[in-house]
Formats: C-alpha cells, sequence, structure tokens
C-alpha cells in the first residue's frame, strides 16, 4: 500500500503543532503533482522531437545519403563529442530539481516557508529545496555551536552560568566580540528582569540574532537586493582569491534570468590566465553574453569600459562585473580596484552600483579581517557569504553586520547553480537553530 506524507512522520513529529503538518502535507502534495504534470510534458516533448528527428534523417537520407552516414559514422566516433554530450546532460541534471520524501527536512522548510506568511498553494520546489539545503549545509556550524547550546538549554530555566557558557560558544563560532557582547548583554538583562525558561530563552536568542544582521539591512532601507529595472545596476564582485567571487556570479546570472533582467557579464579578472574561460563558462550556462579581452594582461579597467559600452547599447539591466582575487598586501592589484570604480563612475554616473565583498565562510574571522582591507578601495556596499556548506564557522555572518556593519546580501551553500539566494535572516537563523 502506498505510504502517505506524514504518515511515518506523524509521531516523530508529534511536538509539533498539527496545523504545520496539515500544511505541509498540503504544499507536498501540491509539488508532487507539479512535478508529475511537468514529468509527462517533458516525455511529450521529447516523443514529439524522437518523431521529428526521424522524419528529417529520412528526409536528408532521400537527398545525401552517402554525406549522412558518413556524418553519423563521425559523430558516434568522435569521444570528445560523446564526452561533451555527458557533460551538458550531467550539467542539467544536476540543475534540475527533483522533489524529495516527505521527510523531517521537508516539514521543517514548510514550516520556516509558514512562518513567513506564505500559503501552500504558492510556494515552489526551489524554495523548499534551498532551505532543505541550507539546513543541511549549516550542520557543522550547528554542531560546534547550537547543538551544545541547545543541551544546554534543556528543559531547565537559563542560569547566569549558562550565558557564560554561551558566550564562549558564539565566539567558538567566529560570531566575534562585538555581537557576542550585545547577545550576552541583551540575554542578560532579561534575565535580571525575570525567570526566562529555556523556551523563551531560545526564542529571545534568535531574535537578537536576527537584530545583528538585520541591522546594516535595515539601514540600508533595502530589505532585498534586487536591480532597479529599467536602468544599468553594476555589481562588481571583490574578495580575496579562492572566495567563490566567479562562482556566485555565474549563480547571479542565473538568478538575474529567472528574474527577467537582461544581463551582461564583465571578465575583469585580468590577473588569472584561466578566469576568463570560466566566466564564459558560467555564462553559457545562462546564455548571457560575457566581455572580455584574451590578451595576456590585459587591463581590467579597459574591460568595464568595453562592458559599459556594450551595456549603454543594448540596454542592459545588470552588468556583473568579475574580479580578480587579490590580496591587501599587493597595492597594485588594490590600485587596479580603484581605477575600476573610477571607469564606472566617469561612464555610468547615474548606475546604482554596488561593490560586494565575497567571504569564504570557512575561513571565519581571518576572511573578515583581510577583507576588510577592501573596504576602501572598492567602496563596499554589501557582503555574499559563501561555502556555507561543510563549513564550521557560519556564525560570521553575525560579525560580519555588527563589526563591518555591511548588509548580508546573498548567501551560497553550494557550487550548484542554484545554490545562491538572496540573505533572508528569519531563514538563516532559523536553520542554524533548528534541531535536529
Ligand atoms: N562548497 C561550495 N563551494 C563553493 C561555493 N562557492 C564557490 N565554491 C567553490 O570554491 C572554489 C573557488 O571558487 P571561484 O568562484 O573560482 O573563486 P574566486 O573567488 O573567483 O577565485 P579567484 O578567481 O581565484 O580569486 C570553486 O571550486 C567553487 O566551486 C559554495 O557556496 N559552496
Ligand atoms: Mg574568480
Amino acid at each position: 500500500m502506498e505510504e502517505k506524507p506524514g504518515d511515518s512522520l506523524s509521531n516523530k513529529l508529534s511536538l509539533e503543532d498539527e496545523d504545520s503538518l496539515d500544511w505541509a502535507k498540503k504544499a507536498y502534495e501540491k509539488l508532487k503533482l507539479e512535478q508529475e504534470a511537468k514529468k509527462k510534458e517533458t516525455l511529450i516533448k521529447q516523443e514529439k522531437d524522437d518523431i521529428n528527428t526521424v522524419i528529417n534523417i529520412s528526409k536528408e537520407q532521400v537527398e545525401q545519403p552517402s554525406q549522412l552516414i558518413s556524418k553519423e559514422i563521425k559523430d558516434i566516433s568522435n569521444p570528445l563529442l560523446e564526452e561533451k554530450k555527458v557533460d551538458s546532460l550531467s550539467e542539467k541534471s544536476q540543475e534540475e530539481t527533483v522533489l524529495g520524501d516527505f521527510n523531517e527536512t521537508f516539514t521543517w522548510s514548510a514550516k520556516v516557508l509558514e512562518a513567513q506568511g506564505k500559503k501552500a498553494e504558492n510556494i515552489s520546489l526551489d524554495e523548499i529545496n534551498w532551505l532543505s539545503k541550507l539546513q543541511q549545509g549549516l550542520e557543522k556550524t550547528r554542531k560546534g555551536f547550537v547543538t551544545d547550546l541547545l543541551e544546554k538549554f534543556g528543559d531547565d530555566p537559563l542560569t547566569p552560568d549558562d550565558l557564560e557558557e554561551l558566550e564562549t560558544l558564539l565566539l567558538r563560532s567566529d560570531v566575534g566580540v562585538n555581537a557576542t557582547d550585545q547577545i550576552i548583554d541583551a540575554l542578560r538583562t532579561r534575565l535580571n528582569e525575570e525567570v526566562l525558561d529555556s523556551k523563551e530563552g531560545l526564542r529571545f536568542l534568535k531574535e537578537q540574532l536576527c537584530k545583528i544582521v538585520d541591522g546594516p539591512i535595515n539601514d540600508s532601507c533595502k530589505k532585498t537586493l534586487l536591480p532597479e529595472r529599467g536602468v544599468l545596476n553594476i555589481w562588481l564582485l571583490v574578495g580575496v582569491n579562492g572566495v567563490g567571487k566567479t562562482t556566485t556570479l555565474g549563480k547571479l546570472a542565473h538568478l538575474s534570468l529567472t528574474g527577467n533582467f537582461s544581463t551582461l557579464i564583465a571578465a575583469a579578472d585580468t590577473f588569472r590566465a584561466a578566469a576568463v574561460e570560466q566566466v564564459k563558462v558560467w555564462g553559457a550556462r545562462s546564455g548571457i553574453s560575457v566581455i572580455a579581452n584574451e590578451s595576456p594582461n590585459a587591463d581590467p579597467a579597459a574591460v568595464v569600459f568595453d562592458a559599459i559600452g556594450a551595456a549603454h547599447s543594448k540596454k542592459v539591466e545588470l552588468l556583473l562585473v568579475d574580479t580578480a582575487g587579490r590580496l591587501q598586501t599587493k597595492n597594485n592589484l588594490m590600485e587596479e580596484l580603484t581605477k575600476v570604480r573610477k571607469v564606472i563612475d566617469r561612464l555610468a554616473p547615474n548606475a546604482n552600483v554596488e561593490s560586494l565583498l565575497v567571504l569564504d565562510s570557512s575561513q571565519g574571522q581571518n576572511g573578515l579581517s583581510q577583507a576588510m582591507a577592501f573596504a576602501k578601495s572598492a567602496k563596499l556596499t554589501g557582503v555574499v557569504i559563501t561555502k556555507l556548506d561543510g563549513s564550521s564557522k557560519g556564525g560570521v555572518a553575525f560579525a560580519v553586520a555588527s563589526q563591518a556593519q555591511l548588509p548580508i546580501r546573498f548567501i551560497g551553500v553550494g557550487e550548484g547553480i542554484k545554490d545562491l539566494r538572496p540573505f533572508n535572516s528569519f531563514e538563516f537563523v532559523e536553520a542554524l537553530l533548528a534541531k535536529r
């Protein structure tokens, strides 16, 4: 007999409230139906394509039988061609989102969406999958930080001793001194006023964590960073080498395309030989043009100059600029970044310019202090935190917000094209403190 969603879970989730479970079941059924309909559509299309191919081949065979046969032989015996086919196929399947089981991760994701006022009939598979990935990605951070903490909270009311331990855990997870002080001070004040049971202690802690990351976001007056329609927006991706700038650019290009913004990419990392090629691969994955200069040691400012020219003539709404991974000790590279900014300010004075610092979360506080050196030359306006999957230092998000006073705009939890989404403090904190 087919198991109905929720049957096997009902017991495990006895602590969850029934309405939430119903919401999750409804959402799962809706997504399942959608997925089945999509599968059918794909099958019908595939059949149609196959029929058309057979018809075309028969026509060509009648016209030029010998040429066609030799082409077929070439196709089969060309291993490169085969490899390419396999590559594009595996890439495709990697990007396709598939509905998983109705399990605790699904119900947790559904609950987070429901808590934000979403309707079960409006949610998408991508939203659910993203939350599942986020929750799983933060596992290592949660282990070192939150699991210990939740055990600490137990069922008893919080004590001043708990606060001391919490302080150590926060510092160990790279939350940073400023943010840790802020959280502990707020909890201490509450404890002095009243007895805090573990449930309220946890709720209050979540609230404080959200407050820290929301501070710079609220100051910026933009809850989510989106390109403005009908005008040129230029987003520069800067940061030390290997943090994920180019990958982030590729994922942003995909998001931009999904949002129907006309998009262009500038390959302004001319420092590393393979960088242009890497950007072109990402451009091709989303079908977005790339402006590049292949000559060795080409001037990045000149690439940006050309890209802005192209953006103006093609009425581009979002120009994404990849820059070299550079260390602040290499002054010439910092100067290069300043030069790029000058070209932008001169050529596109009315553009909305965002200078996004890409930070590898696994570098924790180290990455942050290194990166602060970028603030001056790059006129930073926001941060993208990458590699949260597998990092145990996801707490650095709080340090970024409180020490650098910069809004976190996007977070990355994997290498796939869909593994980057706008930062949402509620989802992030819930994932960080999820019980497992
Ligand atoms: N697991 C994981 N890997 C990531 C993520 N983002 C980027 N990476 C990987 O990190 C590595 C470096 O990424 P790049 O995008 O080339 O980094 P970069 O900052 O452009 O590097 P340089 O151009 O050399 O300065 C690649 O192997 C990426 O696949 C992420 O969110 N999660
Ligand atoms: Mg790069």
